[in-house]
């Protein structure tokens, strides 16, 4: 049975009642606070980038004092937000490229998928035979690094896309070069008396988002598997009960796996337990939430606390000894609010620090120390709780999690009639899709935002795919909204349309399948790269669309682009920003199609969102008629 979105909210007000008794301060009533918001900021029109300014568009004043028009300002921001995204996921993904750097035999951090890096090197070009495992991993770390500054050509990943898709890259001049190369030069587009024409901007705001999923995401997911293991199929379970309020509770919160890899070993560590136990705990609970949560979901099992807008509940259990965070997603009120209980707030990262918490410096050198040190500091908390305080709702599922595309090609070796198909291959899946007997497949990504009733969206959007045979693919907090509910568990094949239930049971898998972290929808790149090479047809011909229905984070604006720039429609729930301009508004969910053959559909009304998504399948597949 499936957790409800009713469930969630009512174990959420409960919670809400131990932070009224403690004073504490939540994002609901911040919403209140903020309501109604600026009409200009919401639609776009509203442009501070020089002290000239700020100048807000309106029928009376319809140019800026340079005279921008409103479609060069809207541009411009939906531009500088994307660069915003590209820029964060690609840091994220230089930092793991620096950890390779780092690794070593005898260090902090070892190559645990060999094999991966092999095939990585191979695929650049890089000789691999007789070399000392480590040896590789520091010459590919360095070759990746170079990716973010190099002077000349393009991203090594665009090989992995079909030869269509780079032609289409290179017609349009959108393929990305040097990753910061393509954050900088969006910044310096966008500054005062540069690119005010629609075009230009959302050409280059293609382009970014490309950076970031076919450049520096992608590097932060394939070089995170070489040093953390590639994810394989791996039972969890989520939502808040998987706090235990017997055991010390530590929060793992962020995106970067450096970090809670680290913790989560420690953490395990019979020395640390024995030290929890000292306290009168029974036990050390290591949970997660956020992308962070997906990361060590996928390779360990640990459990998912909860998304996005249930970062402040884990503290309002008052069983959560420590909140340990790196960088990404993490809300500043965490800090005042820990204030409130015996939690430790604690900071790790020098790019994302905030008042009111403890920072403890997280690098490879340092990082099995620090992360023994945290995992003491919260041991040694346990015994200030208040028990009093002390609620855990009594709400968790089981979920299948760790569906890397590595993972998924083995399982569907399960669905292949082993006398004439070949195993290794994405075939099965066409056959599927081929037959009818899966009609598509929507990738659901993306946040939670206040604007939307939390989770509401994912859930029901993705329940009515699944009915309609239609597989869902998840990361990032959408995931861990399915799993919540209960999406994961594979028996949820039972909510299927027939032809997907049959798929579910001979491959043994839940129908919404878990790929792991916003960075990880470079996989969803390259699952759709295999099935056009596999399938011979265009990326933009596959039954395939991407959906964010609840996204707010400028990472999932440069995302949309590079999912729309792979040539895959994408379905936002949330506008961009864009209202403002008609010009832009109408390139984004029309004119982008020329250039790239798919296009944005932003739809508020989520009846409407999935039926929108049902009919494009559908028209795809009569356009290739299957
Ligand atoms: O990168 S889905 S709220 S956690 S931005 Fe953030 Fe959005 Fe969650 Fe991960 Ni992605
Ligand atoms: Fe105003 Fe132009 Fe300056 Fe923007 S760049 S703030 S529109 S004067």
């Amino acid at each position: 049975k499936l957790t409800s979105v009713d469930e969630f909210e009512a174990a959420t007000a409960r919670l809400l009642e131990t932070g009224a008794k403690v004073g504490a301060d939540s994002w609901q009533l911040r919403v209140k606070n903020q309501s109604p918001h600026c009409k200009f900021g919401e639609t776009g029109v509203c442009c501070r980038i020089c002290a000239m300014g700020p100048c807000r568009i309106t029928p009376k004043a319809p140019r800026g004092i340079c005279g921008c028009d409103v479609h060069g300002i809207v541009g411009r921001n939906y531009l500088k937000f994307t660069a915003g995204g590209a820029a964060t996921h690609s840091d994220h993904g230089r930092e793991i490229c620096h950890t390779l750097y780092l690794s070593a035999e005898d260090g902090n951090y070892k190559v645990k998928d060999p094999e991966k890096l092999k095939r990585i090197a191979k695929e650049w070009g890089v000789e691999t035979e007789g070399k000392d495992i480590y040896d590789l991993a520091h010459e590919m770390a360095e070759l990746a690094l170079l990716e973010y500054g190099k002077p000349f050509g393009t991203q090594r990943w665009l090989k992995r896309a079909p030869q269509t898709t780079q032609d289409i890259w290179d017609r349009e001049g959108i393929a990305p070069r040097a990753i910061d190369r393509e954050v900088s030069t969006s910044l310096h587009m966008t500054h005062m008396g540069c690119s005010s024409k629609p075009e230009a901007l959302i050409r280059q705001s293609l382009r970014a988002g490309l950076a970031d999923g076919w450049g520096g995401s992608m590097c932060g997911t394939e070089f995170s598997d070489v040093l953390f293991g590639t994810p394989k199929p791996i039972d969890t379970e989520a939502n808040l009960g998987v706090m235990n309020a017997e055991n010390v509770n530590i929060i793992v919160h962020g995106h970067d796996p450096s970090l809670s890899e680290m913790i989560c070993e420690y953490a395990d560590d019979p020395e640390m337990i024995a030290y929890a136990k000292s306290f009168g705990a029974k036990g050390i609970t290591v949970s997660g939430v956020c992308c962070t949560s997906n990361e060590v979901a996928m390779r360990r099992g640990i459990p998912m606390a909860g998304n996005f807008l249930q970062q402040e509940n884990v503290v309002l259990t008052g069983a959560c000894e420590a909140i340990v965070v790196d960088v990404q997603c993490i809300f500043p009120a965490l800090g005042p609010l820990s204030k409130c209980f015996h939690t430790k707030f604690i900071t790790t990262s020098p790019i994302a620090q905030m008042p009111d918490s403890e920072f403890i410096e997280f690098h490879a050198e340092n990082a099995g120390e620090n992360a023994k040190a945290i995992v003491k500091l919260a041991c040694e908390n346990f015994v200030n709780r208040n028990k009093d305080l002390v609620y855990i709702p009594d709400m968790k599922q089981k979920a299948t999690v760790g569906y890397s595309v590595e993972a998924i090609v083995k399982v569907l070796d399960g669905v292949t009639n082993s006398q004439v198909d070949e195993t290794g291959t994405t075939k099965p899946l066409i056959e599927c899709i081929t037959s009818g007997v899966i009609r598509g497949a929507v990738a659901m990504v993306g946040c939670n935002n206040p604007k939307i009733r939390p989770d509401h969206a994912h859930i029901e959007l993705m329940k009515k795919l699944i009915a309609n045979d239609i597989v869902v693919i998840a990361s990032g907090c959408a995931a861990q909204a399915a799993a919540k509910a209960g999406l994961m568990d594979k028996q949820s094949k039972d909510l299927c349309g027939a032809g997907l239930k049959r798929v579910c049971e001979l491959a043994d898998i839940p129908p919404v399948l878990h790929m792991g972290s916003c960075v990880d929808i470079s996989r969803m790149m390259i699952l759709a790269a295999t099935l056009a090479k596999d399938s011979g047809l265009k990326i933009s011909q596959l039954p395939v669309v991407g959906c964010a229905p609840e996204w707010m984070s400028e990472k999932a604006v440069s995302i949309g682009n590079y999912v729309v720039a792979t040539g895959i429609d994408t379905f936002l729930g949330v506008d961009p920003y864009v209202s403002g301009s008609s010009e832009v508004a109408e390139l984004l969910t029309n004119g982008v199609r020329e250039w790239v053959e798919a296009a944005y559909t932003v739809e508020k009304d989520i009846d409407k969102l999935v039926d929108s998504m049902i009919d494009r399948i559908e028209e795809k597949r009569a356009a290739i008629g299957i």
